[in-house]
């Protein structure tokens, strides 16, 4: 995500908190291939994997360059001191409550989230900063967590939560952002394949600047719709309100789906930086998941629902 900069946009009193801010500034399934079993230390970079692409012929990032240019606000606003800060964050042990609008509400501990059969997926990540990335996944869909729990008639959305955790994720003591993190999607959005809940990362558990141990990835929508740390998912009815449309409503919608020809008030969406390349190159509508997901939308106005 971005800071805001100018002063037009928000409240006087949210420019200025901003400023301030500023002031102070796995699991393996698929993955076998890579000889790890169970939790692995993910320490030096999986070469093995390198040099392979994505379906549209787009090669992968480094496992360093994935784990070194992180956004996670909870530890800092500065990407390249994520992984420093976020690395004796405690992920074992973990619990993931998911209930709401559900017939069988359960608490999901890492290890039965483990247990469900493993996958590797190999997305573009795409920040509405204007950067991306190409990363092998490991994961299960969301859609098989979900029918576990048997969403009840009126579900309508799912929300999702980030562990909150002040003492150990100092950005979160910075009372400036509504704490903790929280994303939604629309239920069909949520049962969609292509939304997977994340275990690993290049064939190893994941890291924790990467979410550990359990992030979201809606590949089609930007990076900040990805909420990383899950430790509550709620089957609602009412569309959920994420950290970023209480912090800047007019800049970051609901649905956040990656769109060129929409604009953020600040900048175009029309190309992006992938990172390890230089120059830009244009960015697809979904950020190339349209023949997937595009059914969605149908009879969306997707600049009103931005
Ligand atoms: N809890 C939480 N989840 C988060 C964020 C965050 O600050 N906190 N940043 C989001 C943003 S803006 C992006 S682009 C992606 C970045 O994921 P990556 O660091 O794995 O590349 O995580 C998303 N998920
Ligand atoms: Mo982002």
């Amino acid at each position: 995500m971005q800071h805001i900069r100018s002063s037009e946009i928000t409240p006087e009193h949210v420019y200025l908190s901003r400023r301030r801010f500023i002031g102070s500034a796995a699991a393996l399934g698929a993955a076998l291939a890579l000889g790890a079993c169970g939790a692995t230390p993910a320490a030096a970079p999986a070469t093995p994997l390198d040099g392979r692409t994505d379906e549209l012929g787009d090669r992968l990032n480094s496992f360093e360059q994935i784990t070194t240019y992180n956004n996670y606000y909870e530890f800092t606003t500065d990407k390249q001191q994520v992984a420093r800060l976020a690395r004796d964050f405690r992920i074992s042990p973990w619990e993931v409550a998911v209930g709401g609008l559900v017939r069988s509400p359960r608490v999901f501990a890492l290890e039965d989230l483990l247990g469900f059969e493993q996958e590797e997926r190999i997305y573009r990540l795409r920040c509405v900063e204007g950067w991306s990335m190409v990363i092998p996944w490991q994961g299960f869909p969301l859609r098989r967590l979900l029918a576990g729990v048997e969403p009840l008639a009126s579900a309508r959305y799912v929300r999702f939560e980030t562990v909150l955790r002040p003492e150990e994720m100092p950005g979160q003591r910075d009372r400036f952002y509504p704490w903790p993190y929280v994303e939604g999607l629309r239920l069909d959005e949520a049962m969609h394949d292509l939304t997977l809940l994340a275990t690993g990362l290049y064939g190893r558990s994941l890291t924790p600047q990467n979410g550990a141990p359990l992030r979201l990835v809606a590949p089609w929508k930007y990076g900040f719709k990805s909420i990383k740390a899950i430790v509550r998912i709620d089957l609602v009815d009412q569309m959920p309100r994420s950290l970023w449309m209480t912090v800047a409503p007019e800049e970051y919608g609901f649905y956040a789906n990656v769109n060129p020809d929409v604009p953020h008030p600040r900048w175009s969406q029309a190309t992006e930086r992938r990172i390890g390349e230089g120059g830009r190159r244009p960015t697809l509508p979904f950020n190339g998941y349209a023949e997937q997901v595009a059914a969605l939308y149908a009879g969306l106005d997707l600049r009103v629902n931005y």
